[in-house]
C-alpha cells in the first residue's frame, strides 16, 4: 500500500521538474544574469561565479560519490560482518577537516578581491546619475548637467564609460537591478548608497526592482538604453532643451487642460506652471519608449487607457483615475472626471512633448 501511493507520485514529480526545467531555458529571458553581461559589474561577478560553481560541483559529486560507494559497498548483508569502524580515527578527521577549511581558503581570495573590486568610487570623467526610488519608478537626475536633466524609468547611457549611482528611496526599501549590468543594489530611504558599472554594449536592458515594496513591486521595471557617446550627447542636448511648444490644435488644446488640472500638482514640464514632485517629469515625456515603471510602450492608445483607468493598470499606483464612470478612493473620491475628448487631448499634449 505504502509503496504504491509513492509510486503514484512519481509521475506528477517528473511533469512538474520538467514544467521548472522548461522556464528555466525560456528563449527569450532579457533579464539571465549569466548569459550575454553587458556591464564591468555584471562581468566581474559572473569571473568569479564560475570558478566558485565548478569548485561546488567538484566537492558536490566527489562527497555524494563516497557516500553512494560507501553505502552499497558495505550494505548490509545476510551472514557479512559489521564493517571496520572508523569513528574516532584523528588522521581521518583531520583530513576532511582541513582540505574543506583549504578549498574555502583559496576561494575566499577571489571573493575579497572581487567585493573590493565591485565597491563603488567616485572618480573623473565619470557618468554621475542619482537614483531616486518611488513607489513604483525611478527616477534619474544627470548630476553636474545644466539645466539639470530628469527623466523617470529609462536610463540612458553612454557605452565604454564608468557610471556611477547614489541611490536614494522617498518612500520604502527598493532594490536596483540590471542584471546584464551589476549586481543587486538595494536603495534605502535616509540612506545614500552608491553604485557604479560600465555599460560594455550599445542597446537596451531590462532591470527590475528586486526588494518587495508592496502592491506594484512587480510592475516597478526599468529599462538601461546604452548609446553610443555622440547618441549619447545628442539625447542629452534634447533633454536639456525647454519643452516642445504643441503645434496642433489638438495638443494645444490638452496643453490647457493639463494646466488647469490636478495633474499639474504632482507633474512637472518645465518652463510651465506645473512643477510638481510626486510623479514622473514630464518635459520630453515622448522622448521615452516605456511608461509607468517601463510596463507599457508610449503609445497614444496606451497613455490614454492610464489617465482612463490608472489604478486598474497598475494597482495601488499614486495617481487618481480620470476616466468618467470610473471610481477612485479617498482622497480622491469626489475627483471631478475629465472627458474621453479632453482626455485624447491632453494624450495629443503629452505625445508631442519630444
Ligand atoms: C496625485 C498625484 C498625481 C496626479 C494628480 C496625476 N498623476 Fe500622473 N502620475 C503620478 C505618479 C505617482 C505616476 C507614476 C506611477 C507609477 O509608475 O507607479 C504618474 C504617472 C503618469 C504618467 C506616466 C509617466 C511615466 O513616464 O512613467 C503620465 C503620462 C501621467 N502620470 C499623466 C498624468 C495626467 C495627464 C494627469 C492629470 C490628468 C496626472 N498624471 C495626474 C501621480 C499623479
Ligand atoms: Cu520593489
Amino acid at each position: 500500500m505504502e509503496k504504491r501511493s509513492l509510486g503514484r507520485l512519481v509521475r506528477p514529480a517528473i511533469i512538474l521538474s520538467l514544467v521548472f526545467l522548461g522556464t528555466a531555458c525560456a528563449a527569450h529571458a532579457p533579464q539571465d544574469y549569466l548569459k550575454n553581461l553587458a556591464g564591468s559589474e555584471a562581468r566581474k561577478a559572473n569571473n568569479l561565479f564560475v570558478p566558485v560553481f565548478w569548485i561546488a560541483a567538484f566537492v558536490f559529486f566527489f562527497v555524494e560519490g563516497l557516500i553512494v560507494f560507501a553505502a552499497v559497498k558495505f550494505r548490509d548483508r545476510a551472514g557479512r560482518e559489521e564493517p571496520k569502524q572508523i569513528h574516532g580515527n584523528s588522521a581521518l578527521e583531520l583530513t576532511w577537516t582541513a582540505i574543506p577549511a583549504l578549498i574555502l581558503a583559496v576561494v575566499a581570495v577571489p571573493t575579497v578581491l572581487t567585493i573590493f573590486n565591485v565597491a563603488a568610487k567616485p572618480g573623473p570623467n565619470q557618468v554621475k546619475v542619482h537614483v531616486i526610488a518611488h513607489q513604483w519608478w525611478w527616477e534619474y537626475q544627470y548630476l553636474g548637467t545644466n539645466p539639470e536633466v530628469i527623466t523617470a524609468n529609462e536610463l540612458v547611457l553612454p557605452v565604454n564609460k564608468p557610471v556611477y549611482f547614489t541611490l536614494d528611496s522617498v518612500d520604502v526599501i527598493h532594490s536596483f537591478w540590471v542584471p546584464k549590468m551589476a549586481g543587486k543594489q538595494d536603495v534605502v530611504p535616509g540612506r545614500t548608497n552608491t553604485l557604479e558599472f560600465t555599460p560594455f554594449e550599445t542597446g537596451e536592458f531590462y532591470g527590475q526592482c528586486t526588494e518587495y515594496c508592496s502592491l506594484s513591486h512587480a510592475n516597478m521595471r526599468l529599462r538601461v538604453i546604452v548609446k553610443s557617446q555622440a547618441d549619447y550627447d545628442a539625447w542629452l542636448h534634447e533633454q536639456q532643451a525647454p519643452p516642445v511648444q504643441p503645434a496642433t490644435p489638438d495638443a494645444q488644446q490638452g496643453q490647457q487642460i493639463f494646466m488647469s488640472n490636478i495633474c499639474i500638482t504632482c507633474h512637472t514640464i518645465a518652463g510651465t506652471q506645473a512643477q510638481g514632485q510626486l510623479g514622473p517629469n514630464l518635459t520630453h515625456f515622448a522622448s521615452r519608449g516605456t511608461f509607468a515603471g517601463s510596463m507599457f510602450d508610449n503609445t497614444p492608445g496606451n497613455v490614454d487607457r492610464w489617465i482612463h483607468e490608472t489604478s486598474l493598470l497598475k494597482p495601488g499606483v499614486i495617481m487618481p483615475r480620470f476616466g468618467c464612470g470610473q471610481t477612485n478612493e479617498a482622497p480622491y473620491a469626489a475627483l471631478k472626471c475629465i472627458s474621453d475628448s479632453d482626455i485624447q487631448a491632453i494624450v495629443a499634449y503629452l505625445e508631442s512633448l519630444k
